[in-house]
């Protein structure tokens, strides 16, 4: 990696988000990183609680904590900044040796200003409310209203320029995400009359012309989907200013996340938060927000149909995948490993630090060493890997699969090489995979060299086809070493043999790094 190293590791080259033919990588210090990240919990941005934050984080071995900024904290008296906790969070991330990625809880956190000072919520004149469509106010702020973008951005801009002078040099915040899930409960779109004058005109040129649409009023262009593209796109605008202020102070990668609508069916926008960044509304997102380099999925659902469609649908040439929160119970763990499959750049269980709270039935019912040990060993497999993935990655080399649902085994298609994962075979012989006790498995696979991969995981056994016949005979695997990385070096520590692969690779429970090579006879 190039650039000068500052005295913690981090380097002068300002971290930013790179795009080869569709593909991403986040480039940390000059090289392709992997941000294995961890969430604190909501409440967690304070001083007195980051003893309880850090323990977790190294437990799970985590490079990135995930922080909350609320401008409540920053701004608490309209135009006097307090930047107190940031400076604590910079300085101790600096002395555990972790980058940081920091959320601005401004006009939206989940649909609700509550992370806003109280000259914002309290005052609905100066910064009104969506109104529904029978006329009830919702808790949610207008996307429409100026005075609520004019605060917030200046708000904003304080704490991108104070980031500036306190980070500029060492970069240890690697990306802002910018608002929290933002969009809408129980309304579709603002009705208040502010709002319907503007929906009543036409849908902007710019727009229109992204969508590759007609000119017309929004009922005209977007039929029974007007008002949730409405409230999308004024949203998205809204979002896009805020950031580009921000990035005309210090521009660093920003992204936004998603609070995630059904992925199969279409689901009726006032039971999910209409105007955020749902896969239904990406393009729009695209389109009105060009300042925001992401758009991240928060995966709360367990099940791997759901969990997969969600990663296919935030993968786009046009859309690098981060996993910017997903559930912290040890069922989730596994999914790293299809995120990597995805040409994910990041994953970030949420709820990780030891305060007590849980928000299970969404993650974890219990939060200690044991209950994180699966995201450890991820991160622990994965922090040895990290720059050689993301590195083939974008390059368009790194498969993964993950422990389904409902089946026992997966496969995927290396180009000459078919790989079947199984799940919950024994070790020895030939059977039927059964799946493990609790889906847990997964793996991921980097070509190296044309026949030569890396595999790395845990739980699940792989085995390799021939998807032409090369050679006269047949294939083999000529060399299975493991080992590990070590400042972009393979540490060599054993061959595998005998029992160890004559039925597949098979992977236990502690997370193995292998590089294997092929010939033919
Ligand atoms: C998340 C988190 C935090 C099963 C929930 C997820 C975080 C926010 N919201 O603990 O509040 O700040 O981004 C909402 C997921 C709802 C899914 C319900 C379907």
């Amino acid at each position: 990696p190039s650039g000068a190293q500052a005295a913690d590791g981090h380097s002068a080259e300002m971290p930013r988000l790179v795009r080869e033919d569709g593909r991403y990588a986040l480039m940390v210090d000059g090289a392709p990183y992997l941000v294995l990240g961890a969430q604190a919990n909501n409440s967690s941005n304070w001083p007195s609680v980051l003893p309880q934050v850090w323990p977790a984080v190294d437990q799970v071995q985590a490079n990135t904590l995930l922080m909350p900024i609320a401008w409540q904290q920053i701004e608490p008296t309209e135009g006097k900044f307090d930047f107190s906790f940031l400076d604590t969070l910079l300085a101790q991330a600096r002395e555990h040796k972790k980058h940081l990625v920091l959320l601005w809880f401004g006009t939206w956190k989940n649909n609700s200003p509550s992370y806003a000072p109280d000259w914002v919520k309290l005052d609905n004149d100066r910064f009104p409310r969506v109104v529904e469509s029978k006329g009830i106010m919702r808790g949610s702020l207008s996307p429409l209203a100026p005075a609520t973008l004019d605060a917030d951005r200046k708000a904003f801009v304080a704490f991108m320029r104070h980031l500036k002078q306190v980070d500029g040099q060492q970069h240890t915040v690697l990306m802002v995400q910018v608002e929290n899930e933002t969009g809408t409960y129980r309304a579709i779109r603002d009705f208040s009359p502010m709002a319907q004058k503007v929906f009543d005109g036409k849908v902007p040129d710019d727009l229109v012309k992204a969508l590759k649409k007609q000119p017309g009023t929004w009922k005209d262009v977007f039929g029974k989907d007007a008002d949730e593209f409405f409230h999308a796109y004024y949203v998205a605008r809204f979002v896009d200013q805020v950031a580009a202020a921000g990035k005309a102070e210090y521009p660093i990668p920003m992204y936004v996340n998603a609070a995630l609508r059904d992925p199969f069916k279409d689901q009726d926008p006032y039971s999910y938060s209409s105007g955020g960044p749902t896969w239904n509304v990406l393009d729009i997102w695209k389109a009105a927000a060009p300042n925001i380099d992401l758009i991240g999925p928060d995966i709360y659902e367990r099940g791997y149909d759901f969990y997969t469609k969600t990663l296919e649908q935030y993968k786009r040439p046009d859309n690098a995948l981060f996993v910017a929160e997903t559930g912290n119970d040890s069922v989730y763990a596994r999914y790293v490993f299809a995120t990597l499959g995805h040409q994910g750049i990041g994953f970030a269980p949420f709820g990780i630090d030891y305060t007590r709270y849980v928000n299970y039935p969404l993650g974890a019912a219990k939060i200690d060493a044991e209950a994180l040990e699966p995201f450890a060993m991820n991160f622990k497999l994965l922090g040895s890997l990290n720059r050689e993935l993301a590195a083939l990655s974008l390059k368009g080399k790194v498969w993964g699969a993950s422990e389904p649902t409902a089946e026992h085994s997966n496969t995927l298609d290396l180009g000459p090489y078919k790989v079947t994962v199984g799940y919950g075979l024994p070790q020895f012989g030939e059977a039927k995979p059964t799946g493990n006790d609790k889906p847990c498995g997964g793996v991921v696979i980097a070509e190296l060299a044309p026949n030569e991969y890396l595999v790395a995981g845990y739980h699940a056994r792989v085995d390799f086809a021939q998807t032409t016949k090369a050679g006269k005979n047949g294939f083999m695997m000529a060399s299975v070493e493991e080992g590990h990385f070590e400042n972009g070096k393979w540490v060599f520590e054993r061959l595998w043999n005998g029992d160890q692969t004559d039925y597949g690779l098979n992977f236990t429970s502690i997370p193995q790094i292998l590089k294997v090579r092929f010939a033919t006879y």
